[in-house]
């Protein structure tokens, strides 16, 4: 019995910490990034931030990496736990206030704010190293293809 005691603490605890994340998909991403405001923010477009998250995380919000350093990368864009968030473990500036594992849920806002610290530094989106190597210089248009989006893209609220 005491063996299944356990099994059932670790189980729940295993519930506990996946339960809320999310994989997200790439039309219901970039929706949620062009409301929080980031196409066009500190001139990156929605296809950069796509193009980013997909080469960091998959689009998956529970992912965890770990550096040579001792650092870890949460979430769906991979922040660091020595500069952004505090991880209890690692050292950290923590300049977006708030604890690491808040970056793991289905809920990406508190992320894109973070994200949005780390994108208005002077590096710019050349912070995510993938994003550098994958996506900067390339057509990102195709990280929207097929999306219905709700929200107008700039170009036509220039135009109004
Ligand atoms: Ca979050």
């Amino acid at each position: 019995m005491k063996a299944w005691g356990s099994v059932v603490v670790i189980l729940a605890m295993i519930m506990a910490a996946t339960v809320d994340a999310k994989i997200y998909g790439r039309c219901e991403l970039a929706t949620k990034l062009e409301k929080a405001g980031l196409n066009g923010f500190k001139g990156y477009t929605t296809g950069d931030w796509l193009c980013m998250a997909h080469y960091e995380s998959g689009f998956d919000t529970s992912f965890v990496d770990h550096n040579p350093d001792g650092s870890s990368n949460y979430g769906i864009f991979q922040l660091n736990s020595s500069w952004w968030c505090d991880n209890g473990v690692t050292p950290t500036q923590n300049l977006c206030h708030m604890e690491c594992h808040e970056l793991l849920n289905r809920h990406i806002l508190d992320d894109i704010m973070c994200a949005k610290q780390v994108v208005s530094s002077q590096e710019g989106m050349n912070a995510w190293d993938s994003w550098n190597q994958h996506c900067a210089g390339h057509d990102l248009s195709e990280w929207l293809k097929g999306c219905h989006l709700s929200v107008k893209p700039d170009a036509e609220r220039i135009h109004s």
